[in-house]
């Protein structure tokens, strides 16, 4: 393999870890706190979570431990959407392996939770680690959306598990792959089986979060790299003042990327979507505020400025929520029909006949190339796509329009010309940030600390990340306790609570405070990029939000 510089620099780095990991094992003390409970709906879940229910928050502390240094076999799943970060977890897992026993074992399970069920793996060796240590990706082992889910799958686990002789296996994954982590985790317990299994929080859409978990990895970095590529954008559109850019930006439902990058660079305009459903703003309302943005900053002649969109948008303005919910009802309901039609026109008159008249309408009126996206497939945990929905265009085509009307009108005289960017592939397998490659290490070590002291059904935590790494705090969470009951594609399911954007909490708040003034005048900050080498306040700073949130 052909390296460039900064991937020969990156294998020297050296991820901090906290200081309760950095002693020798027999010194790592795991304290156990009382019996925890769930989020809500305690009753329930302790008849679901029979063996898992209720157990207590471990942390790691410096004193005398009880570890088992026995050889292990762990098996490693990298589960849904790249982050950055993921391969150090692997790495962490690895280290923390060997240094309990050098005959210990680590697995790597293929292309996601569908390698543990159909027992695709690999093993993955000193070497291997090496070539992965603090780079982006996920590419060591692959990943994949696949969820365990019915019987005959939680069996063929298990199996895979036992054939191997694993004494754990760990999951890497979102709110969905976690929720899948407690539930297996119980599963193996109601079958008598010994094996641990272990969830590490990992998501860039940062929606994994709670008072214990305060970040998922990835985020950090995700959010540099695009606050990069948006204040260069921002350089570019003030140096030539000839374009407004509508950039959309991934993170499924929640709207942390957005808010984040809007509190890193500044821009004109950033739509957050939990903000716009609890205002019940319709698409309409949404254009009216972005042009008349558009309208003030013309008359300044400023032709000009930049506009975030959060991916999640069209699922949180309400009468599109609602055709979204139809949709996806009828797609689920009628599914061996629905396949079998394969022209649009043919699709749309089936559909007429299904959706109410109110979502029929907008159906028909937003742009076909949307109207058509939104019937892709859903994803294996019945997701719409956000990601292949072009929110960007959708905007830029109603904001034309009106724009246009207004002209005729005398209302606006200013010149309109747009350009739509989708950012979130360029920042899931970046190089991880100092920050994400020292938590990811440390949560995949803490990950192995959990596995040997013999613990289950936990998420893998590392908590006060604004401090320095050494002071950071590490242990393991109950899974159970982050899960409540949630209505999820028409059923009642035990889920891990997804955590949107707070409009009482302060990065909102912080925001809201600013926007005003953003939209009418050029207050871009160009960030730069992502710097890996140099002072700690240039290379180690955690976001804006992480900051904030912990300023409470
Ligand atoms: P996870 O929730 O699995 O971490 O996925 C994050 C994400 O990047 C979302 O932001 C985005 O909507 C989705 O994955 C895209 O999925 P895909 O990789 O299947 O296109």
């Amino acid at each position: 393999m052909d390296l460039s510089y900064l991937q020969k620099a990156r294998y020297a780095y050296k991820p901090k870890l906290p200081a309760s990991l950095t002693v020798a094992l027999s010194e790592i003390k795991v304290e156990l706190g009382e019996a925890t409970s769930s989020l809500s709906d305690a009753e329930e879940l302790k008849t679901i979570f029979k063996h898992s229910f209720g157990k207590p928050i471990a942390v790691f502390s410096k004193g005398s431990g009880n570890l088992n240094t026995k050889p292990l076999t762990v098996g490693v799943i990298l589960s849904g959407g790249q982050a950055p970060g993921g391969h150090n977890v692997v790495a962490g897992i690895f280290d923390g392996l060997k240094k309990g026993n050098p005959e210990s074992r680590l697995i790597g399970f293929k292309g996601g939770p569908s390698g543990l069920i159909e027992n695709k793996f690999i093993e993955i060796t000193a070497s291997l680690v090496d070539e992965y240590r603090n780079t982006g990706g996920f590419d060591m082992i692959g990943s994949g959306r696949t969820k365990i889910e019915t019987p005959e799958q939680f069996a063929a686990s298990l199996e895979t598990a036992k054939v191997h002789n694993l004494s754990a296996v760990v999951i890497i994954g979102g709110d969905d792959s976690n929720t899948n982590a407690a539930m297996l985790a119980e599963y193996f317990l109601e079958k008598g089986s010994p094996i641990s299994v272990i969830g590490t929080p990992k998501t860039i859409d940062g929606d994994l979060k709670n008072e214990y978990i305060e970040t998922s990895f990835g985020f950090d970095t995700a959010v540099k790299t695009y606050s990069e590529l948006i204040g260069n954008i921002m350089r570019d559109s003030n140096s030539a003042k000839k374009y407004w850019h509508f950039i959309k930006l991934m993170g499924r439902a929640a709207s942390h990327i957005a808010l984040e990058v809007a509190l890193q660079t500044h821009p004109n305009i950033c739509l957050i979507s939990e903000e716009l459903e609890v205002k019940k703003l319709s698409l309409a309302n949404v254009i009216d505020q972005i042009c008349s943005a558009i309208v003030k900053r013309a008359q300044n002649k400023n032709n000009f400025g930049v506009i975030l969109i959060p991916e999640g948008l069209v699922e949180f303005i309400p009468e599109m929520k609602n055709l979204i919910r139809e949709l996806n009802d009828i797609m689920a309901a009628f599914k061996d029909d629905f396949v079998r039609i394969h022209s649009f026109e043919d699709q749309c008159d089936f559909l007429a006949k299904k959706l109410s008249p109110e979502s029929m309408a907008i159906f028909s009126n937003i742009p076909e190339e949307i109207s058509k996206q939104l019937l892709l497939d859903r994803d294996p945990h019945g997701n719409v796509q956000v990601s292949r929905i072009e929110t960007d265009k959708l905007l830029i085509g109603m904001v034309e329009k009106k724009l246009a009307a207004m002209k005729k009108q005398g209302s606006y005289t200013g010149i309109f010309s747009a350009v739509g960017h989708f950012f979130g592939y360029e920042g899931r397998s970046a190089f991880p940030s100092n920050f994400d490659a020292d938590y990811c290490y440390g949560l995949g070590f803490s990950a192995f600390v959990l596995i040997a002291s013999g613990l289950t059904g936990y998420i893998s935590s590392i908590r006060n990340l604004t401090a320095s790494a050494s002071e950071w705090i590490a242990g393991g969470i109950p899974l159970v306790m982050m899960m409540n009951l949630e209505k999820r594609h028409g059923k009642i399911k035990p889920v891990i609570k997804k955590a949107l954007v707070e409009l009482e909490g302060e990065p909102f708040k912080a925001f809201a405070a600013q926007r005003e003034k953003w939209a009418v005048e050029t207050s871009f900050v160009y960030p730069g990029a992502i710097q890996y080498f140099g002072p700690p306040e240039v290379c180690d700073q955690p976001t804006i939000t992480l900051k904030l949130e912990k300023s409470r």
